[in-house]
């Protein structure tokens, strides 16, 4: 089984959407490991994102994820990092409503920014990302994220 991280951003939390996004993840598979609901500091939304910094859409970014609570996941399922993405669709929800309306992002987001829901898109990622919200929970093995590049999250 491999791990992913997963996030329900506050347009779709707001909108009261995570209770969709929460039984569809579960009918397709997916076992929650862990689940937060998470008041972000602006702060903690840029370092989140710190690999877009300099962008044209960072600080509507920043803004938009440290606008309300957001609901961190960390999920199992086989493949799950490149399942849950499918299950996300495009990350702009314009694109996505035309070419995956039955997405997450195709059905409840909204445009680039606006987009429901995040998830991690490598090993690693996911293992910084995981970190990042749960810093005392204990994968096995545990997953560094200086030399994540070299574990498989399972
Ligand atoms: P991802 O969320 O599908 O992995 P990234 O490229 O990592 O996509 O972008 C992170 C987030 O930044 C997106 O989910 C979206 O909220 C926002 N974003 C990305 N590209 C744009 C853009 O071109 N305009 C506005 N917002 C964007």
């Amino acid at each position: 089984m491999q791990k992913t991280f997963a996030m329900i951003k506050p347009d779709a939390v707001s909108a009261g959407y995570h209770h969709n996004i929460l039984q569809e993840l579960e009918l397709g598979g997916f076992a929650i490991v862990s689940k937060a609901r998470v008041q972000l500091t602006r702060a903690r939304a840029a370092e989140f994102y710190a690999e877009h910094k300099g962008k044209h859409f960072y600080e509507k970014l920043v803004d938009f994820m440290s606008s309300g609570p957001v609901i961190a996941l960390v999920l199992a399922k086989e493949e799950a990092i490149t399942g849950w993405r499918t299950l996300m669709g495009p990350t702009n929800s314009v694109v996505a409503k035309e070419q995956k309306p039955d997405s997450l992002r195709g059905k409840y987001g909204t445009d680039g920014t606006y987009n429901a829901c995040h998830g991690a898109d490598s090993p690693a990622s996911a293992a910084r990302e995981i970190k990042f919200f749960f810093p005392r929970l204990i994968l096995d093995p545990l997953p560094d994220p200086a030399t994540a590049k070299t574990f498989i999250i399972d």
